[in-house]
């Protein structure tokens, strides 16, 4: 093992105690109440690096790793942070020094090892540092568990550096090379050893702050809730072809999309929803108001503006709440407002044309999700949910604000990252099946859902190879507001064939093959699939 190998496990072994350190302690300041609750320095430089994202950048990641984007981010911000901490760890301590007699030892200074070594690691932590300040609400006291973990580190890598000096020293000195490996290799096994320990105290950190405890009590004891006009959903919308997309999408499959780098944990107790802005009043609900408020149900099917043509990142359910409309009509709405500015907990915004709050649409403060509390992934206690817009200018999860306002004085979370200000969903139809897999010549069923929401299905057309578009069957259509299932029978002969969808909407209108890639306002084109049919 060389000086550097060691000097490198030296620098991964103090970088992952610094976040054991760190991580463990905000989990302790949240369970304590001090704080924000958002101490925790690599939750921080994940949110920062998110807020920082830019359109292409979003786009990409979703397309590769889909909604494990946030994994996949907590993957690469460990390489990163190994990378630059060996690297600290090799280049920033001691070196094998050139061959030289004993006498010249001493005329190293006392602190011989360079301490700028010690100065980068430190900067480090500063990025962690200015990263928890520059969260939303971030308090000062936020700062101290990465202060101390740095610290903490710090100390680590001195100590590790100090043996391989030792290490050094003895090669150089008797030659003999024994006592030298000997303790290069003690600071390999304490430089292992503590990257264990660490890696189990930032994993014992994470656990600790996931404070579900809360949520999940109040989720438990939700009861039923009682809804005027309950939703039944016909038998007719389901087509029931394996590989199909269900109608209805179950509450744990239904597609999470958010900046949220942990799921928040808002407790129904404290919640509040304010009414602010261009209003007559303001207004202030609590969870309770809701819950004893005339609640209406509906169908809607969510989409995200980042799904790729035959992407999977849209869902349906059944929603039950409160029509935004009647609380804008409650606080008075004035003159020249063209937009509602909802906030999460968590500071995404999202920037909705008042008109879609205020026609007759079941735009919803939703409460629960097919007749149950919402998930906490999902915006459990109270999310947005509005027929006809993409999720990122309309469906806030773990909303707490209304401001009405105009689009020339605010904007929504995505907008200066490079979105659409308005998010129109466009007309989409997806194949589900066949997918992939090749089939057998002889009867084949098609299928898939289509959507436009808040204008309908009309008609769904199919064309196999280069044959004439044929005509889907189409589920029962329950609401304008949803998708609807379609399906196709075929005949089909051996051979190869591009199989391609296209959706007509309830205005008539025609699904563009133009394609377009989800930025800035959603993808287009029709969904091809390569379908292999088997002779048999
Ligand atoms: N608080 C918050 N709400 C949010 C978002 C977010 O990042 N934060 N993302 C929006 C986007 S882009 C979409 S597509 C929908 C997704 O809702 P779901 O995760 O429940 O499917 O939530 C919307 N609401
Ligand atoms: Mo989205």
């Amino acid at each position: 093992m060389s000086t550097r190998m060691g000097g490198a496990v030296a620098g991964i072994a103090a970088g992952t105690l610094t976040l054991a350190v760190a991580e463990i302690g905000a989990a302790l300041m949240m369970r304590g109440g001090m704080g924000s609750g958002n101490a925790s320095p690599l939750v921080a430089v994940a949110g920062a690096f998110i807020d920082r994202t830019p359109a292409w950048l979003k786009d990409f990641a979703i397309a590769t790793f889909g909604t494990q984007d946030k994994l996949a981010l907590f993957v690469g911000m460990a390489i990163v942070l190994s990378a630059v901490c060996a690297a600290i760890g090799a280049l920033g301590g001691p070196a094998k020094p050139p061959q030289k007699g004993v006498g010249d030892q001493q005329n190293l200074p006392k602190n011989g090892w360079p301490t700028w070594g010690l100065g980068l690691f430190a900067l480090v932590g500063l990025v962690g540092v200015a990263a928890v300040l520059s969260r939303p609400d971030a308090a000062v006291i936020d700062v101290a568990p990465t202060v101390i973990g740095t610290l903490v580190g710090l100390w680590t890598l001195d100590r590790l550096w100090g043996r391989l000096r030792v290490a050094e020293a003895a090669v150089d000195h008797d030659q003999t090379m024994g006592s030298g490996q000997a303790s290069r290799r003690s600071v390999l096994l304490w430089g292992g050893g503590l990257t264990v320990v660490g890696a189990l105290g930032i994993v014992a950190g994470r656990t600790l702050s996931r404070a579900g405890e809360v949520v999940e009590a109040a989720r438990a004891k939700f009861g039923t809730l009682r809804v005027s006009d309950p939703v039944q959903v016909p038998a007719g919308a389901s087509q029931g072809v394996a590989g199909q997309t269900p109608y209805v999408t179950p509450n744990d499959e239904f597609y999470r999309i958010d900046t949220a780098v942990t799921v928040p944990q808002v407790d129904p107790q404290t919640w509040r929803l304010r009414v602010t802005g261009m209003v007559d009043r303001e207004l202030e609900l609590t969870f309770q108001d809701l819950l004893d408020a005339d609640l209406v149900e509906a169908l809607v099917t969510l989409t995200c503006v980042s799904n790729y043509v035959g992407g999977n990142l849209a869902g349906n359910g059944v929603w039950t709440g409160l029509p935004v409309r009647e609380v804008l009509a409650r606080a008075g709405l004035q003159d020249g407002a063209d937009m509602v500015l909802s906030t999460s907990v968590d500071g995404f915004t999202a920037g909705t044309p008042l008109e879609a709050m205020t026609d007759d649409r079941n735009a919803l403060i939703a409460v629960a999700q097919n007749g149950e509390p919402l998930l906490p992934e999902h915006g459990f206690p109270v999310r947005l949910v509005v027929p006809g817009l993409y999720g990122y200018v309309s469906a806030t999860k773990w909303v707490t604000e209304l401001k009405v306002t105009r689009f020339d004085q605010d904007e929504g979370y995505w907008t200066p990252r490079g979105w659409s200000a308005l998010g129109p969903i466009k007309t989409a139809s997806r194949i589900d099946v066949p997918r992939g897999e090749s089939v057998n010549a002889g009867e084949v069923v098609i299928a898939g859902v289509a959507w436009a929401q808040h204008r309908g299905i009309d008609k769904v057309e199919v064309r196999i190879g280069d044959g004439d578009w044929q005509e889907a069957q189409l589920a029962a259509e329950p609401t304008i507001d949803s998708w609807r299932q379609w399906m196709l029978t075929w005949q089909a002969e051996p051979g190869e064939y591009a199989v391609s969808v296209r959706a007509t909407d309830g205005t008539g209108e025609v699904q563009t093959d133009e394609l377009a890639n989800p930025a800035p306002d959603g993808a287009s084109g029709w969904h091809t699939v390569d379908v292999t049919v088997e002779g048999s």
